[in-house]
């Protein structure tokens, strides 16, 4: 039987963030998207993800239309904290930076590009499986992929990977052509999110001997707390209590001592990463976001790096089909990997910073409370790390 047949110009093989501001954006300049997606949309929005966003990645979200509810409900930090036990070291962004940056979960940026998308009424398949890519030095290329119980295919001019780390579109790439380049730490951070006030008005990113903590939110009454752990732990080796207990022995003790907790809502571990592929085309595909490179999440930099590669694909996509021009398109792989080498770097220093290596020696380990130390005495290297927190320009 021959496969139900779609056409469109750009097909996203994805629906989490990049998949979705990439449509939406398409969409708005009169190009045609068609979307695929593994899970259900249910699914995509019960992850628990990303709380932080750039001022650019905000500046996006206006242009696409999906902007309304973020202003109402998210909030404008103008500053977070670095702690090392009782030592407390304020960035003061707005100050050092003239920026701030905008607390508003991943879930709700997703589910406020799913309601625009919906309303666009841009074809969307979920649940879908056996995807392929074919046909990319074609002037027309296909995804085929099972949908329903039926086998379809959406023909395209090209196609857009943004189906995160573990998608099929990097892979479809070949290896010949693929340079990878990754960094994995010996750690995860588990996370939870709890019903409770937040801690404190502003993020709070801890160093201890006993290793990293962050202390987040989401709004007034949700907070977000994360702590790092081997990564031989499990959730289930973690009670609410011992979370708590835990938390509170790497956090300030001032902050410890107005720490309100509950049961925690939602739990889970994830792994450390950093990691790149490069190029970021070939021939007809694109990549964008987690499907080209992961950052630990400790500079806040994955989704915002995923909003950037969407700013610069919709740049070259515009450029090809109103002024017939690829140069912006063909120099898609370098600019987006340029700020990509910028974030990985910053997400990496953070990460360096605040975490306990178990198999760091005595004197590296004195160079994180000697580091910290130079940023609570140096406003020059206060704003440093701002100018990096804050996002570097698109
Ligand atoms: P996603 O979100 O992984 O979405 C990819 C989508 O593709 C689907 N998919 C497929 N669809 C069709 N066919 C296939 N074969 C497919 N294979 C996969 C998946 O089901 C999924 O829906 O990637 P995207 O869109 O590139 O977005 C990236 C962001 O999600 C990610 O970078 C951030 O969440 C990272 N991150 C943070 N980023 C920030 O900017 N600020 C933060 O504060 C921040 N905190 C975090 C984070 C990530 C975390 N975890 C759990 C990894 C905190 C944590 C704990
Ligand atoms: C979060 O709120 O989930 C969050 C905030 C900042 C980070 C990482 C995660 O750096």
């Amino acid at each position: 039987m021959q496969p139900i047949q779609v056409d469109t110009q750009i097909a996203i093989v994805g629906a989490g963030p990049s998949g979705l501001l990439l449509s939406q954006l398409l969409n708005k300049a009169g190009i045609k998207t068609a979307i695929i997606e593994r899970s259900s949309k249910e699914h995509v929005l019960s992850r628990i993800r990303a709380g932080v966003l750039e001022r650019g990645t905000v500046q996006l979200l206006e242009q696409a239309g999906v902007s309304d509810r973020m202003h109402r409900e998210g909030h404008v930090h103008e500053g977070c904290l670095l702690s090392q036990n009782d030592l407390q070291i304020r960035i003061n962004f707005k100050e050092l930076t003239g920026a701030s940056v905008m607390v508003y979960g991943q879930t709700e940026v997703t589910k406020d590009l799913y309601d625009a998308q919906d309303e666009m009424g841009t074809p969307r398949f979920h649940e879908v499986s056996e995807v392929q890519i074919l046909d990319l030095d074609q002037p027309q290329s296909r995804v085929c992929f099972e949908h329903e119980g039926q086998s379809k295919e959406i023909r395209c001019d090209f196609v857009v990977g943004c189906d995160g780390f573990h998608g099929v579109s990097r892979q479809t790439i070949p290896k010949s052509v693929r340079k990878e380049f990754e960094k994995v730490y010996p750690f995860g951070w588990l996370g939870i999110l709890s019903e409770t006030p937040p801690c404190d008005e502003e993020l709070i990113y801890a160093h201890s001997e006993r290793g990293f903590a962050l202390a987040s939110m989401r709004n007034p009454m949700l907070s977000r707390y994360y702590i790092q752990v081997p990564l031989t732990d499990t959730v289930e080796d973690w009670s609410d209590d011992a979370f708590w207990a835990e938390l509170k022995k790497r956090l300030p003790s001032a902050v410890a001592d107005r720490m309100v907790t509950g049961p925690s809502i939602e739990k889970s571990i994830a792994p450390l990463r950093s990691f790149v592929s490069e190029p970021m085309r070939y021939q007809s595909l694109f990549l964008c976001g987690d499907a080209s490179h992961i950052v630990p999440p400790t500079g806040a930099k994955g989704l915002n790096l995923a909003a950037s590669d969407v700013h610069y694909l919709v740049e070259g996509l515009i450029d090809y089909y109103h002024n017939q021009s690829e140069e912006k398109l063909d120099g898609y792989s370098d600019r987006a990997l340029a700020r990509v080498w910028q974030a990985m770097r910053f997400s990496w220093s953070m990460t360096t910073l605040l975490h306990q290596f178990p198999e760091d020696d005595a004197f590296t380990q004195r160079m994180q409370p000697t580091a910290l130390h130079h940023l609570a005495k140096s406003e020059t290297a206060r704003q440093e790390l701002a100018e990096n927190y804050i996002g570097l320009p698109f």
